[in-house]
Protein backbone atom coordinates (compact mmCIF):
# COMPACT_ATOMS: atom_id res chain seq x y z
CA UNK A 1 0.00 0.00 0.00
CA UNK A 2 0.73 3.53 -0.15
CA UNK A 3 3.25 4.51 2.77
CA UNK A 4 4.92 1.09 1.93
CA UNK A 5 6.15 2.36 -1.48
CA UNK A 6 6.57 6.14 -0.88
CA UNK A 7 9.29 8.17 1.39
CA UNK A 8 8.77 9.70 4.60
CA UNK A 9 9.80 13.55 5.21
CA UNK A 10 10.00 14.68 8.21
CA UNK A 11 10.24 18.38 9.25
CA UNK A 12 9.84 20.11 12.76
CA UNK A 13 7.62 22.96 13.05
CA UNK A 14 9.02 24.57 16.80
CA UNK A 15 6.41 27.28 17.42
CA UNK A 16 4.17 27.73 20.37
CA UNK A 17 2.83 31.31 19.84
CA UNK A 18 -0.46 30.14 19.05
CA UNK A 19 -0.78 28.08 22.71
CA UNK A 20 -1.03 29.33 25.68
CA UNK A 21 2.06 28.01 27.88
CA UNK A 22 5.18 28.00 26.54
CA UNK A 23 7.40 24.78 25.99
CA UNK A 24 5.61 23.16 22.19
CA UNK A 25 8.90 24.40 20.71
CA UNK A 26 10.76 22.21 22.14
CA UNK A 27 8.51 19.57 20.40
CA UNK A 28 10.22 18.69 17.45
CA UNK A 29 13.67 18.00 19.39
CA UNK A 30 12.03 15.34 21.99
CA UNK A 31 10.34 13.80 19.24
CA UNK A 32 13.42 12.93 17.89
CA UNK A 33 15.78 12.18 20.83
CA UNK A 34 12.52 9.64 21.63
CA UNK A 35 13.47 8.05 18.13
CA UNK A 36 11.12 8.85 15.82
CA UNK A 37 13.22 8.88 13.06
CA UNK A 38 15.28 5.12 13.84
CA UNK A 39 11.61 3.90 14.59
CA UNK A 40 10.66 4.96 10.92
CA UNK A 41 14.21 3.31 9.26
CA UNK A 42 12.95 0.09 11.50
CA UNK A 43 10.21 -0.86 9.80
CA UNK A 44 11.81 -0.44 6.05
CA UNK A 45 10.75 3.10 5.07
CA UNK A 46 13.45 5.54 3.47
CA UNK A 47 12.71 8.60 6.26
CA UNK A 48 14.61 11.60 5.20
CA UNK A 49 15.03 14.56 8.09
CA UNK A 50 14.23 18.15 6.53
CA UNK A 51 15.17 19.38 10.16
CA UNK A 52 12.96 22.71 11.46
CA UNK A 53 11.24 25.26 9.47
CA UNK A 54 12.82 28.40 9.76
CA UNK A 55 9.76 31.43 8.82
CA UNK A 56 10.91 34.44 7.21
CA UNK A 57 11.41 37.21 10.18
CA UNK A 58 8.05 38.74 11.37
CA UNK A 59 7.85 42.65 12.14
CA UNK A 60 7.46 43.87 16.40
CA UNK A 61 5.20 45.57 17.88
CA UNK A 62 3.10 45.16 21.42
CA UNK A 63 3.29 41.66 22.40
CA UNK A 64 -0.16 40.29 21.10
CA UNK A 65 0.59 41.88 17.42
CA UNK A 66 3.91 40.05 17.84
CA UNK A 67 2.34 36.70 18.40
CA UNK A 68 0.07 37.45 15.72
CA UNK A 69 2.84 38.14 13.11
CA UNK A 70 4.70 35.44 14.18
CA UNK A 71 2.21 32.82 14.07
CA UNK A 72 1.21 34.74 9.93
CA UNK A 73 4.98 34.02 9.34
CA UNK A 74 5.24 30.05 10.19
CA UNK A 75 1.66 29.43 8.67
CA UNK A 76 2.74 31.13 5.47
CA UNK A 77 6.28 29.86 5.32
CA UNK A 78 4.80 25.90 6.36
CA UNK A 79 1.60 26.24 3.67
CA UNK A 80 4.66 26.29 1.11
CA UNK A 81 7.11 23.81 2.54
CA UNK A 82 4.32 21.69 2.70
CA UNK A 83 3.01 22.33 -0.72
CA UNK A 84 6.03 21.24 -2.19
CA UNK A 85 6.42 18.49 0.00
CA UNK A 86 3.33 17.01 -1.35
CA UNK A 87 4.73 17.87 -4.50
CA UNK A 88 8.01 15.70 -4.16
CA UNK A 89 5.97 12.53 -3.68
CA UNK A 90 6.50 11.62 -0.16
CA UNK A 91 4.74 11.47 3.08
CA UNK A 92 4.80 14.23 4.77
CA UNK A 93 5.12 14.54 8.73
CA UNK A 94 4.93 17.97 10.28
CA UNK A 95 6.25 17.98 14.17
CA UNK A 96 4.91 20.60 16.25
CA UNK A 97 5.06 22.84 17.66
CA UNK A 98 1.37 23.97 18.71
CA UNK A 99 -2.00 23.24 16.64
CA UNK A 100 -1.44 26.23 15.05
CA UNK A 101 1.01 24.81 12.94
CA UNK A 102 -2.07 23.31 10.70
CA UNK A 103 -3.47 26.41 9.75
CA UNK A 104 -0.18 25.86 7.62
CA UNK A 105 0.43 22.18 6.92
CA UNK A 106 -3.13 21.63 5.46
CA UNK A 107 -3.33 24.58 3.57
CA UNK A 108 -0.32 22.73 1.60
CA UNK A 109 -1.84 19.74 1.23
CA UNK A 110 -4.66 21.26 0.00
CA UNK A 111 -3.64 23.47 -2.61
CA UNK A 112 -2.11 19.86 -3.76
CA UNK A 113 -4.95 18.23 -3.77
CA UNK A 114 -6.90 20.74 -5.12
CA UNK A 115 -4.30 20.69 -8.32
CA UNK A 116 -4.24 17.37 -8.11
CA UNK A 117 -8.09 16.86 -8.33
CA UNK A 118 -7.95 14.49 -4.97
CA UNK A 119 -10.53 15.03 -2.93
CA UNK A 120 -9.07 16.03 0.97
CA UNK A 121 -10.17 14.37 3.88
CA UNK A 122 -9.05 15.72 7.41
CA UNK A 123 -9.36 13.42 10.56
CA UNK A 124 -8.43 15.35 13.72
CA UNK A 125 -7.64 13.60 16.46
CA UNK A 126 -7.74 15.98 19.44
CA UNK A 127 -9.83 16.54 22.89
CA UNK A 128 -11.13 20.13 21.20
CA UNK A 129 -13.04 20.94 18.25
CA UNK A 130 -10.05 23.53 17.10
CA UNK A 131 -13.30 25.30 15.81
CA UNK A 132 -12.65 28.60 16.98
CA UNK A 133 -12.56 32.07 15.27
CA UNK A 134 -10.82 35.13 16.61
CA UNK A 135 -14.81 36.01 17.40
CA UNK A 136 -15.84 32.95 19.10
CA UNK A 137 -11.98 32.13 21.28
CA UNK A 138 -12.36 32.67 24.94
CA UNK A 139 -9.14 32.80 24.83
CA UNK A 140 -7.91 34.09 21.76
CA UNK A 141 -5.09 31.56 21.66
CA UNK A 142 -4.69 30.46 17.76
CA UNK A 143 -4.00 26.84 18.06
CA UNK A 144 -7.59 26.58 19.14
CA UNK A 145 -8.67 27.61 15.98
CA UNK A 146 -7.02 26.05 12.58
CA UNK A 147 -9.86 23.88 11.71
CA UNK A 148 -12.29 27.20 11.34
CA UNK A 149 -9.24 28.62 9.11
CA UNK A 150 -9.19 25.94 6.93
CA UNK A 151 -12.69 25.34 7.15
CA UNK A 152 -13.14 29.07 5.37
CA UNK A 153 -14.46 30.93 8.49
CA UNK A 154 -13.67 34.38 8.46
CA UNK A 155 -11.54 36.33 10.33
CA UNK A 156 -8.19 34.89 9.12
CA UNK A 157 -7.55 37.63 6.77
CA UNK A 158 -4.34 38.59 8.32
CA UNK A 159 -3.38 34.61 7.83
CA UNK A 160 -3.60 33.89 4.33
CA UNK A 161 -4.63 36.78 2.05
CA UNK A 162 -8.16 35.00 0.27
CA UNK A 163 -6.23 34.10 -2.75
CA UNK A 164 -3.72 31.78 -0.86
CA UNK A 165 -6.04 30.01 1.21
CA UNK A 166 -6.78 26.52 0.18
CA UNK A 167 -9.84 25.45 1.82
CA UNK A 168 -11.17 21.85 2.90
CA UNK A 169 -14.93 20.84 2.67
CA UNK A 170 -16.26 21.27 6.29
CA UNK A 171 -18.01 17.90 5.18
CA UNK A 172 -14.91 16.13 4.73
CA UNK A 173 -13.57 17.19 8.57
CA UNK A 174 -13.88 14.31 10.97
CA UNK A 175 -12.86 15.36 14.91
CA UNK A 176 -12.17 13.17 16.84
CA UNK A 177 -12.31 11.97 20.69
CA UNK A 178 -13.28 15.32 21.22
CA UNK A 179 -14.79 16.16 24.93
CA UNK A 180 -13.78 19.73 25.16
CA UNK A 181 -15.91 22.36 23.22
CA UNK A 182 -16.83 26.24 23.35
CA UNK A 183 -20.32 27.48 23.02
CA UNK A 184 -19.14 29.33 19.96
CA UNK A 185 -17.48 26.83 18.03
CA UNK A 186 -20.21 24.16 18.91
CA UNK A 187 -22.74 26.38 17.14
CA UNK A 188 -20.46 26.98 13.84
CA UNK A 189 -19.45 23.00 14.00
CA UNK A 190 -23.26 22.03 14.24
CA UNK A 191 -23.90 24.83 11.16
CA UNK A 192 -21.23 23.28 8.81
CA UNK A 193 -22.09 20.29 9.60
CA UNK A 194 -18.88 18.75 10.52
CA UNK A 195 -18.90 15.15 11.63
CA UNK A 196 -17.60 15.10 15.54
CA UNK A 197 -17.10 11.92 17.47
CA UNK A 198 -17.02 12.59 20.79
CA UNK A 199 -15.78 10.69 23.34
CA UNK A 200 -19.02 9.94 24.51
CA UNK A 201 -19.82 7.74 20.67
CA UNK A 202 -16.32 6.50 21.23
CA UNK A 203 -17.43 4.57 24.32
CA UNK A 204 -20.29 3.38 23.46
CA UNK A 205 -19.38 2.02 19.83
CA UNK A 206 -15.80 1.38 20.03
CA UNK A 207 -13.19 3.55 17.79
CA UNK A 208 -13.10 0.70 15.76
CA UNK A 209 -17.14 1.09 13.95
CA UNK A 210 -16.38 4.76 13.71
CA UNK A 211 -12.59 4.47 12.18
CA UNK A 212 -14.12 1.98 9.62
CA UNK A 213 -16.71 4.41 8.57
CA UNK A 214 -14.19 7.33 7.78
CA UNK A 215 -12.24 5.31 5.91
CA UNK A 216 -14.84 3.51 4.18
CA UNK A 217 -15.50 7.25 3.30
CA UNK A 218 -11.88 8.06 2.07
CA UNK A 219 -11.45 5.10 -0.21
CA UNK A 220 -14.53 5.28 -2.13
CA UNK A 221 -13.55 8.80 -2.91
CA UNK A 222 -10.40 7.70 -3.75
CA UNK A 223 -8.85 11.26 -1.38
CA UNK A 224 -6.10 11.95 0.68
CA UNK A 225 -6.48 11.42 4.48
CA UNK A 226 -4.60 14.05 6.35
CA UNK A 227 -4.54 13.04 9.99
CA UNK A 228 -3.87 15.45 12.60
CA UNK A 229 -2.70 14.01 16.11
CA UNK A 230 -3.25 16.09 19.26
CA UNK A 231 -1.51 15.31 21.93
CA UNK A 232 -4.21 15.94 23.97
CA UNK A 233 -6.26 13.03 22.41
CA UNK A 234 -4.60 10.56 24.83
CA UNK A 235 -5.81 10.63 28.26
CA UNK A 236 -3.52 12.64 29.95
CA UNK A 237 -2.53 9.71 32.25
CA UNK A 238 -0.36 8.19 29.63
CA UNK A 239 0.60 11.41 28.02
CA UNK A 240 0.84 14.18 30.41
CA UNK A 241 2.80 16.21 28.43
CA UNK A 242 -0.02 18.77 27.08
CA UNK A 243 -0.79 22.30 28.00
CA UNK A 244 -4.55 22.23 27.86
CA UNK A 245 -5.18 18.33 29.38
CA UNK A 246 -8.68 17.39 29.21
CA UNK A 247 -9.67 14.04 31.04
CA UNK A 248 -11.66 11.46 30.09
CA UNK A 249 -9.05 11.09 26.55
CA UNK A 250 -8.72 7.78 24.36
CA UNK A 251 -6.38 4.64 26.05
CA UNK A 252 -3.53 3.65 24.81
CA UNK A 253 -5.06 0.59 22.70
CA UNK A 254 -7.84 3.31 21.08
CA UNK A 255 -5.13 4.91 20.29
CA UNK A 256 -2.92 2.18 18.52
CA UNK A 257 -6.29 0.77 17.04
CA UNK A 258 -6.21 3.44 14.99
CA UNK A 259 -3.03 3.74 13.97
CA UNK A 260 -3.04 0.11 13.12
CA UNK A 261 -6.61 0.74 11.31
CA UNK A 262 -4.94 3.86 9.16
CA UNK A 263 -1.97 1.50 7.76
CA UNK A 264 -3.89 -1.46 7.12
CA UNK A 265 -6.23 0.42 4.98
CA UNK A 266 -3.40 3.08 3.13
CA UNK A 267 -5.52 6.03 2.89
CA UNK A 268 -3.09 8.54 4.96
CA UNK A 269 -0.85 10.67 2.70
CA UNK A 270 0.12 13.48 5.55
CA UNK A 271 0.28 13.74 9.32
CA UNK A 272 0.85 16.15 11.85
CA UNK A 273 2.21 15.33 15.78
CA UNK A 274 1.19 18.40 17.79
CA UNK A 275 0.70 19.97 21.18
CA UNK A 276 3.73 17.89 22.40
CA UNK A 277 5.16 20.40 25.65
CA UNK A 278 8.11 18.60 26.71
CA UNK A 279 8.65 20.54 29.44
CA UNK A 280 5.25 19.23 31.36
CA UNK A 281 6.07 15.46 30.29
CA UNK A 282 7.38 12.49 32.83
CA UNK A 283 10.45 11.31 31.97
CA UNK A 284 9.69 11.58 28.04
CA UNK A 285 6.90 9.03 28.79
CA UNK A 286 4.83 10.88 26.42
CA UNK A 287 7.23 11.79 23.74
CA UNK A 288 7.85 7.86 23.42
CA UNK A 289 3.89 7.19 23.34
CA UNK A 290 3.93 9.19 20.36
CA UNK A 291 7.15 7.35 18.90
CA UNK A 292 5.26 4.49 19.19
CA UNK A 293 2.01 5.52 17.85
CA UNK A 294 3.64 6.62 14.31
CA UNK A 295 5.05 3.82 13.98
CA UNK A 296 1.63 1.74 14.31
CA UNK A 297 0.62 4.43 11.54
CA UNK A 298 3.48 3.04 9.59
CA UNK A 299 2.95 -0.33 9.88
CA UNK A 300 4.64 -1.92 13.15
CA UNK A 301 2.18 -4.62 14.15
CA UNK A 302 2.13 -6.68 17.05
CA UNK A 303 1.65 -9.72 15.39
CA UNK A 304 1.76 -11.02 11.78
CA UNK A 305 -1.91 -11.37 10.08
CA UNK A 306 -0.75 -14.07 8.49
CA UNK A 307 0.69 -15.89 11.49
CA UNK A 308 -2.80 -15.23 13.02
CA UNK A 309 -4.71 -16.67 10.08
CA UNK A 310 -2.16 -19.89 10.71
CA UNK A 311 -2.95 -19.88 14.49
CA UNK A 312 -7.04 -19.85 13.93
CA UNK A 313 -7.28 -22.03 10.85
CA UNK A 314 -7.12 -20.47 7.61
CA UNK A 315 -10.12 -18.05 8.52
CA UNK A 316 -9.74 -14.37 7.31
CA UNK A 317 -9.79 -12.22 10.53
N1 LIG B 1 -5.47 22.70 21.18
N2 LIG B 1 -10.99 25.61 23.08
C1 LIG B 1 -9.87 26.19 23.82
C2 LIG B 1 -9.47 27.52 23.20
O1 LIG B 1 -8.69 28.24 23.83
O2 LIG B 1 -9.92 27.83 22.11
C3 LIG B 1 -8.70 25.22 23.89
C4 LIG B 1 -8.01 25.01 22.57
C5 LIG B 1 -6.92 23.97 22.64
C6 LIG B 1 -6.26 23.86 21.32
O3 LIG B 1 -5.36 21.90 22.14
O4 LIG B 1 -4.90 22.45 20.08
MN1 LIG C 1 -0.76 13.47 -4.40
MN1 LIG D 1 -6.42 19.84 21.91
MN1 LIG E 1 -5.68 20.76 18.92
Amino acid sequence: DRDDQRFVEIIGVPIEAGAGHPGALMGPAALRTAGLVRALRELGHEVRDLGDLTPDPWGEGDAATARLAEITAWSRALADRSYSMMQGGGVPVFLGGDHSLSMGSVTGVARHCREAGTPLFVLWLDAHGDFNTPHTSPSGNRHGMPVALLCGEDGFDDVFPPEQRATVNPAHVHLFGIRSLDPGERRLLRARGVDVVDMRLIDEHGVGVHMRRIIERVRQAGGHLHVSLDVDFLDPAIAPAVGTAVLGGATYREAHLIMEMLHDAGVVGSLDVVELNPFLDERGKSALLLVDLVASLFGRRIIDPAVTQSQIGGQAV
